[in-house]
């Protein structure tokens, strides 16, 4: 048997959460990434960790080159993948979010991709968080894309069965999501719920987190961190406030 030993980024990230701080997830799409000087200004002002990726139109060389560009201007933010696909694998990051689409109607998202993607990660050295993805309600490009079948938005106590189901499965990190973009965020309800139940697994929430109060309330929930992405590109200063 081999000991459990948790990589440098998921270290850091239960550190901050185990001493009572609540995480924030910064996401660029390499498609449309934010400036190095805006991820700084928000690296400056509490962002835990950078998130990259997107469902299409991204290759491996655009993440490498927006990562180089980004440690150039000297941003120090863990880098993490947040992959779309295999086509978002790329060697310069510090960590991946090995993820499982698990409410999929297709296999290949549920394991067929994970397959292809282990060796690729293996050799890159890539660091990574075994992950749950779970789309809740409208789900914008990830549910289509993922060919998802969503968790109603009325129906927290299912998300919350998943994200237990997750965490049986071994998961450490839950991620719900709305969709980037989404008209509404994950229910703070089902937040609530799958919080109540989850004892190891990080939870964080993304998609459609635009005005000042949605990420307060999922949070006070039992959210461990949310993910700002589409605020964050249109207007930083808002998405710092609406990040806590
Ligand atoms: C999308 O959860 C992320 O995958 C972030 O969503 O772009 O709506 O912030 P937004």
């Amino acid at each position: 048997m081999k000991l459990l030993k948790l990589g440098k980024v998921e270290r850091l990230l239960r550190s901050r959460v185990e001493s009572g701080e609540k995480l924030f997830l910064l996401l660029s799409d390499p498609e449309k990434p934010i400036s190095p000087n805006t991820v700084k200004l928000f690296e400056e002002n509490g962002a835990d960790v950078l998130l990259i990726g997107g469902s299409l139109n991204v290759t491996p060389y655009d993440i490498d080159e927006y990562i180089a560009r980004l440690r150039v201007e000297g941003v120090k933010l863990p880098i993490v993948l947040f992959p779309g696909g295999l086509n978002n694998i790329a060697k310069s990051a510090d960590a991946i979010l090995f993820m499982t689409l698990m409410n999929s109607m297709d296999p290949y998202w549920i394991v067929g991709a994970q397959v292809a993607a282990a060796p690729i990660v293996y050799r890159l050295g890539l660091e990574a968080i075994p992950s749950a993805y779970i789309i809740v309600g409208h789900g914008g490009a990830a549910g289509h894309i993922g060919r998802a079948l969503p968790i109603p938005y009325e129906n927290g106590y299912i998300a919350a069965a998943y994200a237990l189901a997750a965490e049986y499965l071994g998961a450490r990190l839950v991620y719900f999501e709305a969709g980037s973009g989404a008209p509404k965020p994950v229910p703070v309800d089902a937040v609530a719920a799958a919080s109540k139940v989850l004892s190891q697994a990080l939870l964080v929430v993304g998609g459609g987190i635009r005005e000042e109060t949605l990420a307060a309330e999922r949070l006070k929930a039992g959210a461990d961190g949310v993910v700002i992405g589409t605020l964050a590109e249109k207007d930083p200063e808002k998405a710092l406030r609406s990040s806590r």
